[in-house]
């Protein structure tokens, strides 16, 4: 692992799940204060800038004027990103594994650990999701049916789609 690999899982760590392990507290949209930030994982700017700058999925998010940072998706203490409803895709994915499947079919994709469940636009990146865990199964989740019966969809400043939870029906292997 690299060392901004390694940063960035850090990152994730503090300020999806974590932030009082540093002693942090996040604000209720999910923002700290980046030197605030620094100091607590005894990182400088630069090496904060170049985690952000160069992350592959764009998790982390500094605010207008640079002075304060948070994850933009993936959260499980509690945040309100602030992101208005959008539209989604008329199909979304959801990359998962094999032995999820039966719960899933019954239950529908719930949030687990995490706020909200985590779609993507694209089959591809879903497939990667899913191969975090495994060999990846790839779901369609019929976005524009489930959009057309009411359900309120977000998108993460990262393009993750994000959403409550996705009832069995709206889903196609
Ligand atoms: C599964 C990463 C049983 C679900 C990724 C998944 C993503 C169920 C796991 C982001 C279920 C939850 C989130 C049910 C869902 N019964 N299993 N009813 N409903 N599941 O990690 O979507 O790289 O919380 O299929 O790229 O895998 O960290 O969610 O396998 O965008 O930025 O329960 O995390 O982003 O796992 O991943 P997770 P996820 P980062």
């Amino acid at each position: 692992m690299t060392d901004v690999v390694r940063v960035s899982k850090r990152l994730s760590y503090v300020l999806r799940h974590h932030p009082d392990s540093v002693g942090l507290t996040l604000d209720e949209h999910g923002w700290v204060d980046v030197g605030d930030l620094l100091a607590a994982l005894h990182l400088t700017r630069a090496e904060l800038d170049e985690v952000v700058a160069g992350n592959d999925k764009r998790r982390y998010a500094l605010d207008a004027t640079g002075t304060r940072i948070r994850a933009s998706q993936g959260h499980s203490v509690p945040v309100d990103l602030g992101h208005a409803p959008a539209v989604p895709p008329d199909e979304l994915f959801h990359g998962t594994v094999e032995r999820f499947l039966p719960a899933i079919l019954v239950e529908g994709l719930r949030p687990g650990a995490r706020h909200a469940v985590h779609l993507s636009a694209d089959r591809g990146t879903a497939e990667q999701v899913g191969a975090r865990r495994g060999r990846p199964v790839v779901l369609r989740v019929d976005a524009a049916a489930m959009a057309q019966d009411g359900v309120v969809f977000t998108c993460s400043d990262n393009g993750v789609w994000l959403v409550e939870a996705v009832p069995p029906r709206y889903l196609t292997r």
